[in-house]
């Protein structure tokens, strides 16, 4: 039986009351509870405080490049479609610099579990703004506020149909865990975004400011409904809404790719002759 005691227990770099905490303890129960063993996960992250959450636990790890994880990951699931492989990162590395990256995952539903740490802020490089952050947030590199209105990435993965979306909040870690299991159980792209305060360098949305807005989606709300799912996902201010948004029912990426038709790539024979020739093409 995996036990949450099987993914590890490590000194971290976090500042103390950071949510990252929130995130990795509902991480590690949620893979716990799906009975997935650390070695049949692999973690893709890219650069920042969030991006250091795979260093903080016991299982396959890739760090790569700042605004990255998601093409490494992609190769990843394409070399080895049974391998679960979780992409977990910030709202800077995800949306931001790897926002592009973002858009192409989503449309091609490749099959990762993407968790964001959503701080609405640069944390690691020490407050900048960030994609997420509110249109008026002030920051030492935008003394004035920013001017642009936020990337809402729950409502464009809905209007994308990535095969499961979900908001979450890492004060609430037990919620937070529950919706972790349903995107690893859910084939295809998932998402769960998850709204997390970085105490040091956002001073506006605290675990007071989220609290008094978070809202469970009401039991009646039906993810399959993708207008319901549009609207629930567009909501954002005084009432933020937190749960399953949308599930999509599309083909995962990994099911019909052409060079995958004989087979996971991991298992077959290199035929080094043919590489050699390659190499020796592009040489
Ligand atoms: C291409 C590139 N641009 C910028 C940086 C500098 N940089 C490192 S981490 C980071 C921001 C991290 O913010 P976020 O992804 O939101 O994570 P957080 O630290 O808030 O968890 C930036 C801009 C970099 N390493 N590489
Ligand atoms: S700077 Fe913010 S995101 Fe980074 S560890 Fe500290 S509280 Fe967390």
């Amino acid at each position: 039986m995996v036990t949450i005691a099987d993914y590890g227990k490590y000194e971290t770099a976090w500042c103390p009351g950071c949510g990252n905490f929130g995130i990795l303890g509902a991480m590690k129960a949620a893979l716990a509870a799906a009975g997935l063993a650390p070695h049949q996960v692999l973690f893709v992250s890219g650069i920042g405080q969030a991006a250091k959450a795979p260093h903080y636990l016991n299982a396959n790890v890739f760090n790569g490049l700042h605004g990255r994880a998601l093409p490494a990951a992609t190769g990843a699931k394409l070399a080895n479609p049974a391998l679960k492989v979780i992409v977990e990162s910030g709202d800077g590395c995800t949306y931001g610099e790897g926002g592009n990256h973002f858009l192409a995952a989503v449309r091609r539903n490749i099959g990762l579990t993407v968790v964001v740490h959503d701080n609405q802020v640069y944390g690691l490089t020490k407050g900048q703004a960030s994609p997420t952050s509110d249109a008026g947030f002030v920051t030492k590199a935008q003394p004035e506020g920013v001017h642009a209105e936020p990337f809402n990435p729950v409502e464009t993965a809905v209007a994308l149909k990535a095969n499961f979306v979900a908001r979450g909040f890492a004060g609430m870690p037990e919620h937070l865990a529950a919706l972790i299991g349903q995107a690893l159980a859910a084939p295809g792209f998932a998402l769960v975004d998850v709204l997390q305060p970085c105490v040091s360098f956002n001073k506006i949305n605290t675990y007071a400011w989220y609290r008094q807005r978070v809202r469970e989606l009401p039991a009646g709300h039906d993810p399959t409904d993708w207008t319901a799912a549009l609207a629930a996902a567009a909501r954002w201010g005084d009432e933020i809404p937190v749960g399953v948004i949308w599930r999509g029912s599309r083909p995962a990426y990994e099911e019909h790719v052409p060079a995958l038709a004989a087979g996971p790539l991991v298992g077959r024979e290199m035929d080094r002759e043919r590489l050699a020739a390659i190499i020796e093409h592009l040489r």
